[in-house]
């Protein structure tokens, strides 16, 4: 076979492979086989030398010929599949952007916040302003000033998760600590409500959380007495409730009382005939509440032969479940979307 022919053989198989290169990586493996290194091109020119003299610069000139058609063939090709990739790509990627998007999920507030701000409102018509303080308490405020000293044993009672361990700091368990701070700050008359959370080192079951929230209120004022603690408490079951639901006061110990009850509402849940929440009994405790203790009244400089006062502490989550025919006080903290979207209130 001639030189030539050769060439010409070289060629044809070339290009036959070259457009059977179905993607760019089999161009690029196409391009090292002929004109790479150690491509068949490349040896061949290699080998030119070796030629009998005669032959030499027939063979040169149409091996350089061969190798820039070739690396033209090449780059056409490469370019042709380059292309055919992108778009190949762009498809794959494609954005419709006529598509209508996807509305937010918006969140609704809290059924919890719901409560607090309902209650808020109902506090404001009776002359109670809401005002808030810390979770993380000091034992004087959360004990001390409520009269009840370090070695007293209604200490043991309230289950209190402590933040220095010994130490001064508690998280709050109740909201009562609010009534010192604000009767230390303020004047008679005094009318506050407090809303917030509370923590308490406490077995969870339908009606107990570890952590939930309390409504504080204070009315502090010359001539206050029970019969305004109950009309108050009852006011605010009327307008929660409705005028069918039965309510209970029933007497009770707090040491910052003198004298002290339970509020209870019959259970909305059974309709007082007695379940797991009111635990048989028909009946769910709201809160304590009674007459603000003489001691606590001169804890904080008030004269108690000229002054009086309320106090109440409510669950939140309590009236909220009552509120609402809820069956597990752990649903509110429970994070379930499902629970939650129920309260959701059209904005
Ligand atoms: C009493 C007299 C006052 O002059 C002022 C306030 C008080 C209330 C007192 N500070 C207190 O905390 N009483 S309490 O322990 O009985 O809690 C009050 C209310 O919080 C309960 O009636 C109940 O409704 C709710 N509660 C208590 N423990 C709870 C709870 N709610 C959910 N989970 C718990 N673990």
């Amino acid at each position: 076979m001639s030189v030539q022919e050769q060439l010409d053989e070289l060629r044809d198989r070339a290009q036959g492979e070259l457009d059977d290169a179905a993607d760019l990586a089999a161009a690029l493996a196409w391009e090292k086989a002929h004109l790479g290194p150690k491509g068949d091109v490349t040896l061949f020119l290699r080998g030119v030398g070796s030629l009998p003299t005669e032959d030499r610069p027939l063979a040169g000139r149409a091996g350089n010929a061969l190798k820039i058609v070739l690396a033209d063939l090449f780059e056409q090709r490469r370019a042709t599949l380059a292309a055919h990739d992108l778009e190949q790509r762009l498809a794959a990627d494609a954005i419709d952007v006529t598509l209508p998007g996807r509305p937010p999920s918006l969140g609704a507030e809290h059924p919890v916040s719901q409560m607090i701000d309902e209650l808020s409102d109902i506090f404001a018509l009776l002359g109670f302003q809401t005002v808030f303080g810390p979770e993380v308490e000091t034992a004087r405020y959360n004990f001390d000033l409520l009269n009840i000293p370090a070695d007293h044993p209604a200490r043991d009672v309230w289950d209190t998760i402590h933040v220095e361990s010994p130490g001064e700091l508690v998280l709050r368990t109740h909201t009562s600590p609010m009534q010192a701070r604000v009767m230390e700050t303020t004047q008679p008359p005094v009318r506050v409500v407090v809303p917030g959370r509370v923590y308490r080192y406490e077995a969870q079951d339908a009606s107990h959380e570890w952590m939930f929230h309390q409504l504080e209120g204070l009315a502090v004022d010359r001539h206050i007495t029970m019969a305004d603690l109950k009309g108050t408490l009852t006011e605010l079951a009327r307008q929660l409730f409705g005028p069918s639901r039965r309510i209970r006061f029933r007497c009770d110990f707090f040491p910052f009382v003198e004298p002290g009850v339970d509020f209870a509402v019959d259970c909305a849940l059974c309709n007082g005939k007695g379940c797991r929440v009111c635990k048989g009994t028909g009946w769910l405790e709201m809160g304590g509440a009674g007459m603000v203790h003489p001691r606590v009244l001169e804890g904080v400089g008030y004269d108690p032969a000229r002054y009086s006062g309320f106090a109440f502490g409510l669950g939140i989550e309590r009236l909220a479940m009552m509120r609402s025919g809820v069956d597990d006080v752990r649903a509110f903290a429970g994070n379930d979307l499902r629970f939650l979207r129920q309260f959701a209130r059209a904005a």
